[in-house]
């Protein structure tokens, strides 16, 4: 506190709030969970980790230990102890079926539970650093593409004799391509008037697309697409690697629920696919390489080839175009209703993600021969 009194004392009110609200959001650490967990407040280190939109994340270092601590996002997930829940149904099946499995389960508080409220300030949960692990926030080989989409198959194929409906919906409709359509279309009734204005071209070129929806609504409707435990957000940071870049296990099980085999085949397309990510501007660098989804999909098949049937089986490449579609589609309704879901670090953000996941989503359907050969 006097750290900050003595750097701004000189300046102006207007500026004073300025440089206060900066160094609150610079050095904010959540040091009152520490003590809920037996850690010493004195002795253990803080500091801000991981890139998640939705979630906070910090590293805690003990004396001897590391751990990493979350903050869920009770906006988005409304029943934060759902998530919870779920995380106990996995591993309790996990534990008794496939014991090797290195599962990360939450820490247990001093007071016995999986996650730590405390009052206005959240909910909190702690989890051991694995030694020797590493996560990933790019992709940068197909060995490594083929390495997390083993994982993410593997997640799914031993928890196949699971029930997936036993699991709470975190978020519900999370990956309904038709709601999240709908309110897109909501977006254009109600939204920011200057935005939709400006947006015109963008928000046409989605809409002749449509079509991805309706097939969307066929798989919901068809029998032979199964509903199975599905991690639902497989992006390669996800997925923890170890010193040799061999995948351990996946991570993240926030939104682990019951849903489609295209939820997490189509999210490794739209995150592993091009070599520059959601936020890259420069759409002249987006890209599709062959060698990364045939590598997508020989890690997946390794593992679910058994488990997906013929008619899933034909529906692999609409993964892809399900869920950049949807991310597009997510993106550009935020934007038109002033960003309050994503954030934004500057006005126009979330509509330049729109418009690179829009022309991921081009550079896909203009390789579509290519890539169904390559599907086993
Ligand atoms: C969000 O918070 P993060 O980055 O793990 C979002 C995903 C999106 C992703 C896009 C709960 O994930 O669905 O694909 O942003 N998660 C939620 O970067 O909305
Ligand atoms: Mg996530």
């Amino acid at each position: 506190m006097l750290h900050f009194n003595l750097i701004t004392f000189r300046l102006s009110k207007k500026d004073l709030v300025a440089v206060t609200v900066y160094r609150i959001n610079k050095v904010y650490m959540p040091e009152f969970v520490l003590p809920a967990y037996g850690f010493d407040k004195e002795t253990s280190l803080m500091e801000p980790f991981g890139s998640g939109l939705i979630n906070s994340t910090w590293k805690v270092t003990t004396p001897g230990n590391t751990f990493i601590l979350q903050r869920v996002n009770d906006a988005v997930f409304r029943e934060p102890q759902a998530i919870a829940d779920n995380i106990r149904l996995v591993a309790t099946y996990l534990n008794e079926y496939y014991p090797a499995y290195p599962f990360i389960a939450p820490l247990i508080s001093s007071n016995g539970n999986e996650m730590v409220y405390v009052k206005e300030k959240g909910f909190y949960r702690m989890f051991p650093f694995v030694k020797g692990s590493h996560s990933k926030d790019v992709v940068q080989t197909p060995a490594q593409a083929f390495e997390a989409a083993v994982q993410f198959g593997r997640f799914t194929h031993l928890l196949s004799g699971m029930d997936a409906t036993q699991l709470k919906l975190t978020i519900p409709s999370f990956h309904d391509l038709e709601l999240r359509y709908d309110q897109f279309l909501q977006a254009l009734e109600n939204g920011n008037r200057e935005r939709i204005r400006d947006s015109r071209e963008l928000i046409e070129q989605l809409q002749a697309r449509a079509f991805i929806v309706d097939q969307y609504k066929y798989i919901r409707q068809n029998p032979e697409f199964k509903l199975r435990v599905t991690h639902h957000d497989t992006k390669i940071s996800n997925v923890l690697f170890d010193e040799n870049d061999k995948g351990i296990c996946v991570i993240d099980l926030d939104t682990v629920m019951p849903g489609y085999f295209i939820s997490d085949v189509g999210d490794m397309m739209r995150t592993y696919l091009s070599p520059v990510n959601e936020e890259e501007t420069d759409y002249s660098t987006i890209e599709v390489r062959e060698d990364f989804y045939k590598a997508i999909v020989q890690g997946y098949y390794q593992e679910m080839k058994v488990e997906l049937t013929s008619t899933e089986k034909q529906y692999f490449f609409y993964a892809g175009e399900f869920m950049i579609y949807m991310q597009a589609l997510r993106f550009l309704t935020d934007h038109l209703n002033n960003d309050i879901y994503y954030g934004a670090r500057y006005p126009g953000h979330n509509y330049n993600r729109a418009f690179n996941q829009a022309t991921l989503l081009d550079a896909l359907i203009n390789k579509q021969l290519q890539l169904e050969g390559f599907i086993l």
